[in-house]
């Protein structure tokens, strides 16, 4: 019987969440998931998969069905690990939750995504604060199905052990860069706008106000811009940021971020919500489109 890994819950202090960090990786328990476990993944799953078609970009909603990725039931990482290691190398470790930023990393640049072994509570089912089994398992995992995704999510777990070794401001530029692309981020296609950041995919509300509330600004990729830019945990974004492809992704991490690194440390930082003088605005409300001069 392997011993069922304990489920490590945030700290809450007088000082508000801290995370509790477990670096270790457990086999998942899936035959110790309870009929509430499935029933809780199997909700979420049909919810998402209702409202998601002609908003998550093509290649996210491909790669799930071809992954084998269904409502019945939690899927097993033995399972998914056989697509995925055909497809693209990459493969599920599990872990208790959130990791230090140098073992995340590390498992990245190896092709290894740690996924929380755990789903929430059914009384948690519309939000959860850390990321649980579904939004890495439904959220995350798919897209490494793709090829360049892939390459990207390695070259960037690459580059967070080269910040790692360089300090504190690198590694920021990097957390901003995850977040506002791997977890928030927009794709423009040939059939308009399209989500495939993990962290609006696995969010009902956010999947709908990324791409129709006229709230948030809509802004073209672009890498310093966003090392520049800080964010929010606990709101939808203000700020997305929008890519023309997943090769422009890739190819943005292969220039040496040290130069960057550098320029930002004499910048300031940007608040979450404002557009800047030349930033590319994605513009809607006339119809999807970029923003010509002028009608920001
Ligand atoms: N740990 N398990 C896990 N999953 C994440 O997505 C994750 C993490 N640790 C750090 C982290 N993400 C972010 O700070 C990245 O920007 C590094
Ligand atoms: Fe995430």
């Amino acid at each position: 019987m392997n011993s069922q890994p304990r489920r490590v819950e945030n700290l809450h202090t007088d000082k508000g969440k801290v995370p509790v960090y477990a670096t270790g990786v457990v086999d998942q328990p899936w035959d110790d998931y309870s009929a509430d476990d499935h029933a809780t993944w199997t909700t979420l799953y049909a919810r998402q998969r209702e409202i998601l078609p002609g908003r998550a970009c093509n290649e996210f909603l491909d790669a799930q069905d071809a992954m084998g990725m269904t409502a019945d039931r939690i899927p097993k990482f033995s399972d998914l690990n056989v697509e995925l290691g055909k497809a693209t190398g990459w493969s599920l470790i599990g872990v208790e939750g959130l990791l230090p930023e140098l073992d995340f990393f590390d498992h990245l640049a190896n092709r290894r995504f740690p996924v929380t072994w755990w789903i929430r509570r059914p009384d948690q089912i519309d939000y959860i604060e850390e990321p649980d089994l579904f939004h890495d398992l439904f959220g995350h995992v798919p897209l490494l199905m793709n090829p360049m995704f892939a390459d990207y999510m390695q070259a960037y777990g690459e580059g967070g052990l080269k910040a790692h070794g360089i300090g504190e401001e690198a590694l920021q530029a990097l957390t901003r860069l995850y977040w506002y692309t791997v977890e928030f981020g927009l794709i423009d296609t040939p059939e308009g706008l399209r989500i495939y950041g993990a962290g609006i995919v696995s969010s009902k509300g956010e999947s709908i106000h990324s791409l129709e509330s006229d709230a948030p600004n809509r802004i073209g990729f672009d890498v310093e811009r966003i090392m520049r830019t800080r964010y929010r945990i606990d709101t939808y974004q203000k700020t997305y940021f929008v890519i023309d492809s997943f090769a422009q992704l890739m190819r943005a991490t292969e220039p040496d971020f040290t130069p960057i690194y550098a320029r930002l440390a004499e910048l300031e930082s940007l608040p979450a919500g404002e557009v800047q003088g030349d930033d590319r605005v994605f513009h809607r409300g006339t119809g999807e489109g970029w923003a010509t001069d002028g009608d920001i």
